[in-house]
């Protein structure tokens, strides 16, 4: 398969999720990422995105830009310009948090991507819905997106739900394990946090309690490295390829 030209959009930092999105495809696949946008606060962000890149000892670093801090806290789209300046005929974008920041790169833009990768549900009429939080983050962001004329690939939150990450799971990482140990940390916490505030859908979505997480940006990030349609990464079973990878 060809390999891609990528940039990423992520909210590294507050899930484990991204990290091991980054971790997949800088280990596992052999893609060009031309640069990485963060999403919220950027001395939190970019210390676990450096500390990320240094662990998995990636010599050469994409650029690497602090996006926005929120919906109503816009990047200064200049800090955009060097990833511009870089783009190739063929790009793809992952988007791995909330989409303030890709609204604003194809506003800044005159070349856009050939194609979007993101995580969440999308109705038939091609409009995002605002169930999921990357899209409900921003939804005038998300609802901008959709309404460009660019092929667009979704991971729905159902599927994810279909996979577990186990703690064993996060062990075969196991560089990542021993740098972002916090981040396990985190995801204790928030299937703790799951559990009191949604006990019914808890039970539904953590069947087996060896699970920790649920893989949303890391089946993003397959699906655009397998070059999935967006009906494949809902309808094909994904199983054989996340068992590769954890
Ligand atoms: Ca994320």
């Amino acid at each position: 398969m060809k390999n891609k030209n990528i940039i990423i959009f992520t909210d590294i930092g507050d899930d484990i999720d991204d990290s091991l999105a980054l971790t997949y495809l800088l280990t596992k696949t052999e893609h060009e990422i031309l640069g990485i946008v963060t999403r919220g606060p950027p001395e939190e962000k970019l210390k676990t995105l450096h500390e990320l890149l240094d662990v998995l000892e990636v010599n050469e670093k994409p650029l690497i830009v602090s996006g926005s801090e929120s919906a109503d806290k816009k990047i200064d789209t200049s800090l955009l310009q060097p990833i511009i300046d870089l783009l190739p005929s063929e790009y793809e974008i992952l988007s791995l948090g909330p989409m303030t920041d890709i609204s604003s790169f194809i506003n800044a833009t005159t070349h856009p991507p050939t194609k979007i990768y993101s995580q969440g549900t999308v109705f038939s009429d091609w409009t995002p819905s605002d169930a999921c939080y990357n899209y409900k983050n921003d939804m005038e962001a998300a609802n901008h997106i959709f309404n460009q004329d660019i092929p667009h690939s979704w991971v729905d939150k159902d599927l994810s739900y279909q996979y577990g990450i186990s703690e064993s799971s996060f062990h075969d990482f196991s560089k990542l394990w021993a740098a972002q140990h916090h981040l396990y940390q985190e995801a204790l916490y928030r299937k703790e946090r799951f559990k009191k505030m949604n006990p019914s859908k808890y039970t539904e979505i953590y069947k087996d309690s060896s699970i920790l997480s649920h893989p949303y940006d890391l089946l993003t990030a397959i699906a655009l490295d397998k070059d999935l349609d967006a009906w494949r990464v809902n309808k094909v079973d994904l199983p054989d390829e996340l068992l590769n990878v954890i």
